[in-house]
This record gives C-alpha cells, sequence and structure tokens, in this order.
C-alpha cells in the first residue's frame, strides 16, 4: 500500500481496495471496518444505528474519489458550471439513493444478509433531512441529481438549518409541530469545509471617500461580521462517475465570545451576541407560499447568498486573472426570490471589492443570473421594509437604489411621461413604508426570467408581470418541471421498476421518454395482471403503515384515493372533504347504492400561523373519526390524515395511489411535481387545468385524466363580473346538505360552531371557489367510480399514463436549462485520466 495523500484517483483506486472496490467482500470489509474505527463497535455490540453509519461510511467512501476527480476535471477543462441557489433543498433520504447510484443497492442487500440483518431496516435509521417546505425544495433536490446524472458541472448552494421543516403530530386531530433535531444523531453525508469559511457583514453604515484623483469609493464600515462555515454534500450522478457539491451554509459567531470580561453583564451579553449570529441558520421558515416578514428571514437570505458569492468569486479568481469572463463559467440561477438579494451582492463585490466600473458589472451581472418564478399568488410576492433593509444591508439598499434609478431611466426611454407605468414597474414600491420588491429586483438583474409550467409562465406574463414582458419580451420563458426518476420510480417503486425493465430493458432511468415502449404491452394480459399485482403490493405495504399509526387495515379492495401535498386554501383539500361528506351522506341516504370502496388518505402540514389550514386538518380528522366508526358505511368508506408528510413517507404513500388528487383552482397552482410522481407510479388524476396537470393530461391522453372544473380565464371571467358561491349552492342539493351538515355540528358534537369559520368562508366569499366547481368535482369522481368497476379499463389507463409520462423526468427539464439559460455543455468524469 502507498499513501494516497498526494496520489493520483488511479492510486487511491488501486490501493484501498476496502474503501472504493464494488466486490461483496469489499464492501464487507469496508463495513466491518466503519463499525470498528467509526463506531468503535463490533457486530456484536452495534446497534441498528451504528449499521446504519458503517454502510453510510463504507458508501461515501465510494464517492470521495469521484468527488475529487469531478472538481479537478472541472478545473482543468474550465468547464462552465451553474450555480443553483436555493433557500430550500429537500433531498431526502441519502443511503438508498446513492446505493442505487452507484450500483451497489443488491450488493448492500446481500452483504447484509450474510449478518441476519435487513438493508429495509437499516435504510429506516436514517432522519430525513427536511431542509424545505414542499414542492420548491424538491425540485431543487431533483434538479441536483439530474444535473449529476446527465453530467453537467454543478453546485446546490443554500442553508445548513439546524432545524428544518417540523415535524407534524396530530393530537386529537389537531396539527401540533414539534423542532425537527435532524442532526441529533450526527449526518455522515456532510462535510464541513473550516478552511473555505466566509465573512458575512450585517448593519454598520456606509462612507464615502473621495480619493486624489477624484473618484469616489464606498466603505461599509463598523458591520457586526457573521461567519458561514461551508458543509459539503456530495450530489452522485446515475451509474456515473459524476459527483457534484451541495454546499450548506452554517452561520457561527465571528470572535469567540469575550473572556477577558469585567463583569457578569458583559459576559452574558457576548454569550447572547454569540447565540444571535448563530440564530442566521438555526430553522427553516414554514411558511410556503406566503411572505415572512421577519428580519431574521431577511438575515438568512443574504447570509447564504453572500457567502455563496464570495465562494463563486473565490474560486474563479484561483483559476482565472480577470472577471469579464465570469458569465461564461457560471450560470447562477435563483430559486424564487428568496435569493435575488444575490443581484446586489454580486454587484457589491464587483464594484466595491473587484474595482469593476458600474456598466461593466452591471452586464457580468445580468449575462450570469437567472431567475425562476414560482408562484402567482401576491400573499407568496416577497417585499422588505426599505427602513429595515437600509438598517441591516445599507450598502446593499443603496446599490438597489441605483440599478432601480438607471432601470426607471430605461424605462422612461422607452415610455416617456408615462408615470404610472414607472410606480408599476420600479424596484421600490412606494407607500406610507416603502419596500424592495425582490421579484422586481430579480427580473432587472436576470437575461431570464421563467415560470415552471406552460400555463404559469404564460400568466407570468399576462397577469403577474405585464410591464415587464411588454419592456423585454425574449426574457421570458417556461421551463416544466420534473422530477427524477431514479428516486420517483427506481427507488421507491422497486417492483413496478423491475416489471419495466423486464418489458423495456433498463434505459428508461437514463432517459424516461423511452417509457413509451411499455405502450406495446398495453393488451398484453399478463402485463396488466401485473401492473395490478404490483399496485396491490405497494397498497399492502402502504396499508401497513396506516395499520401501524390508525390501528386499522384499509380494504386492499377500496381505490385508495390520496391527496398529499402542504394544506393551502389553493389546494382545495377542503374540495376533497366536501366530496367525502357528500359521499357519505349519499350512502346514508342510500344505504344499497353500488358505489366503489374507497380509502382516502390525506398528509400534509399547514404553516403554523395559517389558522384556516390547520381548521382544515381538525376538520378531516374529525369527518374521519365520524364516518370510520359509523357501522353504516363499514369499510365502504374510510378516511385517514396520515401525520408527518415528508419525502421518506412520500416514498411509500405515491406508489400506493390508485387516485391522485391535483384540484387546486385553476391559476393557482404554479406546475406541481407530485402530480407528476403519482402518474409515474400508476395512479389515474383527478384534476384541474391547471400548472403541470395540463401538460399531463396532453401527454396521457384526455381519456386517460379525470377532468373537472373550471378553466383559468373562466375564474378570471367570473372572478371579474362578482362571484356568488349562493349561485352555485342553491343549485347544489348535495353541496348545500354537505355544507348544512358541517355547520349543524355533526362533525364537531363537543363544539357545534367550531367549522362555523369554514362554512362561512364558503357561503360568503368561496374565494378558491370550491362551490363553483363542486357538481363536476362530484361527477368526475362517479366517473372514477364506474371505471374502477372495470379493472382492464383501468389498468389500460395506468399503463398509457406510465407510457406516456417521459416528459416529466427533471432529466428533461435540466437540458433545457443547460440549453436555453445557462450554455452548459456536459463534463464527464473519467476516473483514468490524470492531471
Ligand atoms: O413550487 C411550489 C409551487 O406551489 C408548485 O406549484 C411548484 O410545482 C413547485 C416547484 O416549482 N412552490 C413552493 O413550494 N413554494 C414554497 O415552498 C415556498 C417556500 C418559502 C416561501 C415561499 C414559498
Amino acid at each position: 500500500r502507498r499513501p494516497m495523500a498526494d496520489g493520483t484517483i488511479q492510486e487511491v483506486v488501486q490501493n484501498h481496495s476496502s474503501r472504493v472496490g464494488m466486490t461483496p467482500e469489499d464492501l464487507e470489509q469496508s463495513v466491518l471496518e466503519h463499525l470498528f474505527y467509526t463506531c468503535g463497535k463490533d457486530l456484536r455490540s452495534a446497534t441498528p444505528l451504528d449499521v446504519y453509519r458503517a454502510i453510510s461510511h463504507a458508501t461515501r467512501d465510494r464517492l470521495v474519489h469521484r468527488w475529487l476527480q469531478s472538481k479537478r476535471t472541472y478545473f482543468h477543462h474550465e468547464a462552465k458550471r451553474v450555480c443553483y441557489l436555493s433557500a430550500e433543498f429537500l433531498i431526502g433520504r441519502a443511503l438508498a439513493q446513492n446505493l442505487l447510484n452507484l450500483g451497489i443497492y443488491h450488493l448492500a442487500e446481500t452483504s447484509l444478509d450474510h449478518r441476519g440483518l435487513t438493508l429495509k431496516d437499516i435504510l429506516e435509521e436514517e432522519l430525513d433531512p427536511g431542509l424545505g417546505n414542499g414542492g420548491l425544495g424538491r425540485l431543487a433536490a431533483c434538479f441536483m441529481e439530474s444535473l449529476a446524472t446527465l453530467q453537467y458541472p454543478a453546485y446546490g448552494y443554500g442553508i445548513r438549518y439546524e432545524f428544518g421543516i417540523f415535524d407534524q403530530e396530530i393530537a386529537n386531530g389537531w396539527q401540533v409541530e414539534r423542532g425537527d433535531d435532524w442532526l441529533r444523531r450526527g449526518n455522515p453525508w456532510e462535510v464541513p469545509r473550516h478552511e473555505l469559511s466566509v465573512g458575512v457583514n450585517f448593519y454598520g453604515r456606509v462612507e464615502a471617500r473621495v480619493h486624489v484623483d477624484g473618484t469616489k469609493s464606498m466603505h461599509w464600515v463598523d458591520t457586526q461580521t457573521v461567519i458561514g462555515v461551508p458543509y459539503d454534500t456530495p450530489i452522485l450522478g446515475y451509474q456515473n462517475n459524476t459527483v457534484n457539491t451541495l454546499r450548506l451554509w452554517s452561520a457561527k459567531a465571528s470572535k469567540e465570545f469575550n473572556f477577558s470580561v469585567f463583569n457578569d453583564g458583559d459576559y452574558r451579553r457576548a454569550v447572547e451576541e454569540k447565540a444571535l449570529s448563530e440564530s442566521i441558520s438555526k430553522v427553516l421558515y414554514p411558511n410556503d407560499e406566503s411572505a415572512e416578514g421577519k428580519e431574521l428571514r431577511l438575515k438568512q437570505q443574504y447570509f447564504f447568498v453572500a457567502c455563496s458569492i464570495a465562494d463563486i468569486i473565490r474560486r474563479h479568481k484561483k483559476r482565472f486573472d480577470t472577471l469579464d469572463n465570469l458569465p461564461d463559467q457560471i450560470a447562477i440561477q435563483l430559486n424564487d426570490t428568496h435569493p435575488a438579494i444575490a443581484v446586489a451582492e454580486l454587484m457589491r463585490v464587483l464594484i466595491d471589492e473587484e474595482s469593476i466600473a458600474w456598466e461593466k458589472a452591471w452586464e457580468l451581472t445580468k449575462a450570469a443570473t437567472g431567475f425562476t418564478n414560482h408562484t402567482l399568488l401576491p400573499e407568496a410576492l416577497e417585499k422588505w421594509p426599505v427602513p429595515m433593509f437600509e438598517r441591516l444591508l445599507p450598502r446593499i439598499l443603496q446599490i438597489i437604489y441605483e440599478i432601480n434609478r438607471r432601470f426607471l431611466l430605461e424605462v422612461h426611454v422607452k415610455w416617456p411621461n408615462d408615470d404610472e407605468r414607472k410606480r408599476r414597474l420600479s424596484i421600490i414600491e412606494e407607500g406610507p413604508v416603502k419596500h424592495v420588491r425582490m421579484a422586481h429586483l430579480a427580473v432587472v438583474g436576470s437575461h431570464s426570467v421563467n415560470g415552471v409550467a406552460e400555463l404559469h409562465s404564460e400568466l407570468v406574463c399576462t397577469q403577474l408581470m405585464p410591464d415587464f414582458h411588454d419592456m423585454w419580451p425574449q426574457r421570458f420563458n417556461n421551463k416544466t418541471n420534473g422530477v427524477t426518476p431514479r428516486r420517483w420510480l427506481l427507488q421507491c417503486n422497486p417492483d413496478l421498476s423491475e416489471a419495466l425493465t423486464e418489458r423495456i430493458s433498463d434505459g428508461w432511468a437514463r432517459d424516461l421518454s423511452e417509457l413509451t415502449k411499455i405502450l406495446e404491452y398495453k393488451d398484453d394480459t399478463e402485463f396488466r395482471a401485473e401492473v395490478r399485482a404490483i399496485k396491490r403490493k405497494n397498497k399492502e405495504r402502504l396499508a401497513k403503515v396506516i395499520e401501524s399509526r390508525h390501528g386499522f387495515k384499509p380494504n386492499l379492495d377500496s381505490i385508495f384515493d390520496v391527496q398529499v401535498k402542504r394544506l393551502h386554501e389553493y389546494k382545495r383539500q377542503l374540495l376533497n372533504c366536501l366530496h367525502i361528506i357528500a359521499l357519505y351522506q349519499d350512502m346514508k341516504e342510500n344505504p344499497e347504492s353500488d358505489r366503489a370502496p374507497r380509502t382516502f388518505i390525506f398528509g400534509g402540514k399547514a404553516a403554523p400561523g395559517y389558522m384556516m389550514a390547520k381548521l382544515h386538518i381538525k376538520l378531516i380528522n374529525d369527518v374521519a373519526d365520524i364516518i370510520n366508526h359509523d357501522p353504516a358505511i363499514r369499510d365502504r368508506i374510510k378516511v385517514v390524515f396520515l401525520s408527518n408528510y415528508n419525502v421518506s413517507l412520500a416514498e411509500i404513500i405515491i406508489p400506493g395511489a390508485d387516485i391522485s388528487e391535483q384540484i387546486s383552482m385553476a391559476g393557482k397552482e404554479a406546475s406541481g411535481t407530485g402530480n407528476m410522481k403519482f402518474a409515474m407510479n400508476g395512479a389515474l388524476t383527478v384534476g384541474t387545468l391547471d400548472g403541470a396537470n395540463i401538460e399531463i393530461r396532453e401527454e396521457v391522453g384526455a381519456e386517460n385524466f379525470f377532468l373537472f372544473g373550471l378553466k383559468a380565464d373562466e375564474v378570471r371571467g367570473l372572478k371579474g363580473s362578482g362571484y356568488n358561491p349562493n349561485h352555485y349552492i342553491e343549485r347544489s342539493p348535495r353541496l348545500r346538505r354537505a355544507l348544512d351538515l358541517i355547520a349543524s355540528g355533526f362533525f364537531s358534537p363537543d363544539d357545534p360552531s367550531r367549522f362555523q369559520p369554514v362554512v362561512n368562508e364558503l357561503r360568503n366569499l368561496d374565494t378558491y371557489m370550491l362551490c363553483a366547481d363542486f357538481d363536476d368535482y362530484f361527477r368526475a369522481q362517479f366517473e372514477v367510480d364506474q371505471c374502477y368497476r372495470d379493472p382492464e379499463n383501468w389498468t389500460s389507463k395506468v399503463i398509457e399514463n406510465l407510457g406516456n409520462i417521459g416528459k416529466f423526468s427533471s432529466d428533461r427539464t435540466i437540458e433545457q436549462y443547460c440549453k436555453e439559460i445557462w450554455n452548459l455543455t456536459p463534463c464527464p468524469i473519467d476516473l483514468t485520466e490524470s492531471f
């Protein structure tokens, strides 16, 4: 053996087989060594957690030389890379995914088997990192995996939250939040890089200095500095040698608090200040689709953006002696407006620290930056009060004002004397308190602005930012979302994956469009029967989870009808609930009615301060309680709210679904990604023409999709002409009856008026037009019922969905980002190349 310290990758690979080898013996040796030397245990004393840690380290060992080689290759080839800036990365568990992508999942399974251990059980030891709220954070994770699989150089930059999205418990039907201490057992996947720590400034003031040559420079002084420490997580591509980096920043106090204090008061203040600066990366804000106006949130945003920009510039300067080629070397993508402050921060670094002239700096910034919008909801658009901004980030505010001044001049040239237009376009919103509009900053500072589904991107142009679209129509584009088929099919649905591979070989996992080949088997009775058997097995797996948590086992012959996603009024979990109540009333009234049995499954978290969403959870649970215990209903309807919906629970729920509920009010769901995961796993969709549902329906065929509801323009028309829910309530006996039943206190005998706010909202405002869509929803659900009775017909629809879902791989999405926005080319990693 030779030392590896300064060696080439080849030397490491040749001389350290227990670290990198892929034979069963190598892997076993590696696990035992880690058990011994990393965990300090032997097999006799090892707990399942020890075994998990040992396997994880053994797996991580097999990433390290690929990781190093990836970095060397990118550096050597001066490959352009994307820096994906996101406040959230909802990556989910890592072990199973890394084993699969390394191609040693089955190897690990059998070597554990030899020791009387089950890989499945060991995988359950990993805590699920919940560093995101929902779709936006999960999209970032799918993108990172696709980028590595497609061999594109990529860095993810975000925050290493000490506490991720809260753990949800259901107590007496109500949501209760608990802190998510996800690092309590350590994290074998991250590597701290203290040597790359970055200082970030806050507060202070700006000093202008005039130099002898007459030039002026700005100096941000008297600041308070917080240190950002990067923690790197390797992101491995599917069966290739690419390992990219997810770099998450953790906040640390800049100087250890002073021990030479004179009194107790100073000491306490020193400790408090240290704790305060480290609180920046303490916790993920749990609000999706609503802007949190807290100063700490703005601090988080600037903190991770400033660290990331510093890191990008540092790396660039290590390779080049100029910043002129920055946009040829890096593409910065802003995942929503959370990192939009990057526009101003990059300008600050280029101007104040690199002494580049404004015009040049602006050109570089715009050429490097792209912006993705994820929402049309007005309450989600981020605005920061100018006074807060000024106190926290005085130099950044100055730069934003200068960006805005120059921008408004441009507007003036295009539309002279149109003050109203300037007011609408300005980055600064006027009013009693001025605000910084982050979306405006992002659009002005980017060369590309994209939405996440066709309808959404169109609405961004016509409804959300029509003035910007008028100004720069070429800047706007669409990138329909996708999900990674490695996690969302290969990993979560091994039986279906195997059945597919048996028939069409294994190419689909790299190129999901190959799934069309399965359409040949549409009428193959054996394949159909297998598809049904697989679904049943996946339902069984899900039923076991339900049984263990709820004490009853759902009927496997019932339709598993699933709505899992964040709780939000626009997503209309309440519409689903109204359908359940109406079905219940129908059944009570007509006990002979012959309807297919259904198990309604809900899951999702409500923002802790979102009272109406929390009341919806309580309603679903109270409805479940009554219906599940009604002897007249038996198991024809069951309702379950599964607590603490997260990535790992999704991996069990989604493969077990027959029906996927995608029922948002048209024009509100930007894209949705759950809709794609369900169709990929053999569920049929009940959905509105919203977000990516439209494109899914286009791909799988209208006859294989249960459509209902108003279209986005009809919603807009109705709103415009004065929507009145009573108009619909009067005409729908079923809807009226369901509302009356809730209002009567039937589901809440202990507190009959509990759901009055729910009923009042529906009768008086009905902001999300449930009443207008109710009858058509009921009709679509009746069609589901009829269709399910004909298993052959149902299965052919399932197969049509599977065979035509290829478009919704995040590989396709990423290819489009790379070609149309980032201008990236693949940079394959060759382990035999030495640099
Ligand atoms: O982004 C979601 C949209 O609602 C979905 O339609 C879309 O599919 C996904 C991915 O593009 N948006 C979010 O998930 N948003 C958040 O989670 C969020 C988080 C913090 C602040 C605001 C929104």
